[in-house]
């Protein structure tokens, strides 16, 4: 079994779809092992987007996951990274496949419902910083 990180974003917990999202979870095979609606610090995002830190959009991605109250998940499953990143689709919604996260709850690039971890060191770092008791 393996775990991975996964935040429903601030654009799609004010839009009311952390409910059907959560939903979606679960009918594909997810355990939710941890769950917690809270508001992301600056320091948080800043350190969480570190990787990104040097993009023309870190301001802009560092005001938007601070907007609002997220909800923070730690999901298991065998191939839990992947098939996370598969569920939510592509990082542009326009450019998500039908039936993905993205395609459904995301309106923008950079307002695209949700995150997942891209590989097992990102997982392990984003789950030790959000759930240190995990
Ligand atoms: P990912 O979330 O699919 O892994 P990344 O490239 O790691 O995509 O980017 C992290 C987040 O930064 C995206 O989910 C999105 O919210 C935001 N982002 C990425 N590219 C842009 C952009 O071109 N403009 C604004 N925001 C962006
Ligand atoms: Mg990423």
């Amino acid at each position: 079994m393996e775990r991975t990180f996964a935040i429903i974003k601030p654009d799609a917990v004010k839009a009311g779809h952390a409910g059907d999202i959560i939903r979606l979870i679960e009918l594909n095979g997810f355990d939710i092992l941890r769950m917690e609606k809270r508001q992301i610090t600056r320091e948080m995002a800043e350190q969480f987007y570190g990787i990104h830190q040097s993009k023309p959009f870190f301001g802009e991605l560092v005001e938007y996951m601070t907007s609002g109250p997220v909800v923070v998940m730690a999901l298991q499953r065998d191939g839990a990274i992947s098939s996370w990143r598969e569920l939510m689709g592509a990082t542009d919604p326009k450019k998500a496949s039908l039936g993905t996260i993205r395609r459904m709850f995301g309106t923008h690039i950079g307002s695209n419902a949700t995150h997942g971890s891209d590989a097992p060191e990102t997982a392990a770092f984003e789950l030790g910083l959000f759930f240190p008791n995990l």
